[in-house]
Formats: C-alpha cells, sequence, structure tokens
C-alpha cells in the first residue's frame, strides 16, 4: 500500500480517549493489570467497576504485550490493555519493548477484527518516556503495521494534552510534506 493512502488511515484527535466512539480503545495499563491513574484510572472510571474483574482474570500482562477486555460501559466494544516501558534512561531495551507495545495492540485489533482503534501516548505520562522519541516510536510502527494490513482500518492518535498533540502533528506534517 502507498505511503499516501496508509498516512490518511491515520487520524490525531486532542480530547479523552474514553469518550471515544471507536471498536478499541488502548489502555496505558501496567504489567498487574490492575487500576492505576493517568489513562489507566480515566478507562477504569469510565468503563466501571466490571472492568477491575474482568482485568483480576487475565492474570497480568507482561511488558510489551497487549490484553483484552470488553468496553462495558465505554462507547468502544473492546479495551485493549498494553504495556509500556518505564523509561530508565534508554539502556533497558525501552524503545523495542515501547514498537511491541503498539504492535501487540494492533495484533489485537486485527484478531477483534476491530476497524477502528484509538491509542493514548503509551509510557510518556508515570512511566517518564520521552514525549518526542515515543511518538516517533509509534507513528513508526503504526504506518508499518497499516502498510500491510486492512485492519485496523483506521488508527487514532488520542493525545490528552497540547505538547503531545503538537508532538504527534509535526511529525504527520513532516510525513505528508515528505510524500
Ligand atoms: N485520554 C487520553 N490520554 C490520557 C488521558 C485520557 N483520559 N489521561 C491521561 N492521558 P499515563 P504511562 C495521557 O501516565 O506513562 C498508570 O498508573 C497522559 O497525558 O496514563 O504508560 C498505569 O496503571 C500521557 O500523555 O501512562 C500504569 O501504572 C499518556 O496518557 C502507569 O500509569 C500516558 O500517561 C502507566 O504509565
Amino acid at each position: 500500500m502507498k505511503l499516501d493512502e496508509t498516512l490518511h488511515r491515520i487520524e490525531l484527535i486532542q480530547g479523552d480517549i474514553t469518550r471515544l466512539k471507536v471498536d478499541a480503545i488502548v489502555n496505558a495499563a501496567n504489567a498487574r493489570l490492575i487500576k492505576g491513574g493517568g489513562v489507566d484510572g480515566a478507562i477504569h472510571r469510565a468503563a466501571g467497576p466490571q472492568l477491575a474483574e474482568a482485568c483480576a482474570k487475565l492474570n497480568g500482562c507482561p511488558t510489551g504485550h497487549a490484553k483484552v477486555t470488553p468496553g462495558f460501559n465505554l462507547k468502544a466494544k473492546w479495551i485493549i490493555h498494553a504495556v509500556g516501558p518505564v523509561w530508565k534512561g534508554g539502556v533497558a531495551n525501552e524503545k523495542s519493548l515501547l514498537a511491541s507495545c503498539y504492535h501487540q495492540a494492533l495484533l489485537r485489533t486485527k484478531e477483534l477484527e476491530a476497524k477502528t482503534v484509538a491509542f493514548p501516548a503509551i509510557s510518556t505520562g508515570a512511566y517518564g518516556f520521552p514525549s518526542d522519541l515515543a511518538a516517533k516510536i509509534a507513528w513508526k510502527t503504526v504506518l508499518s503495521f497499516l502498510s500491510s494490513n486492512v485492519i485496523p482500518n483506521k488508527v487514532i492518535f488520542c493525545l490528552f494534552d497540547s505538547k503531545s498533540y503538537d508532538i504527534y502533528a509535526s511529525i504527520q506534517k513532516e510525513l505528508l510534506k515528505g510524500n
């Protein structure tokens, strides 16, 4: 698939991922899959208490992997819980683990036949991953996956703050320009 066609399947939104009407949203979860803060806390609050019960049955999830629950009270049908790495200065394989996290979440969308999926900026909050580096990895991994897969048809990067949104938008601009 041409880069131009692939780029048009990626959309940027600034806002709260829990409000999106998509087939699946991705959660920036922890390896124990227990309710935490940030986007994880917001997703648990919006999905309702059944989510914690469903997560408890999954037996955790290793860093760089992703597991699925229903969306419960969310508009999204599914939640894909992806576990990003904690930033340790770049010496602990963090870049590959973050790429794996996006790749695994995308594989789950294929299995679910989820046509639309929204991602937050995984690892860039409590886990301290530098935002610009994380954004490059997110774009690269998603572009590569979409170029050889028809599902998901659309990926939304849902950025909570304007700084993250601007980082993603400048990468998008460069990609569109260079195309
Ligand atoms: N919608 C979209 N993005 C959001 C939202 C929201 N409602 N709320 C926050 N963000 P973080 P991590 C952004 O800390 O770094 C939890 O305790 C936020 O601004 O949520 O992967 C988990 O249980 C930031 O850009 O996730 C884990 O223990 C991005 O989401 C740990 O934090 C990710 O920030 C995971 O840390």
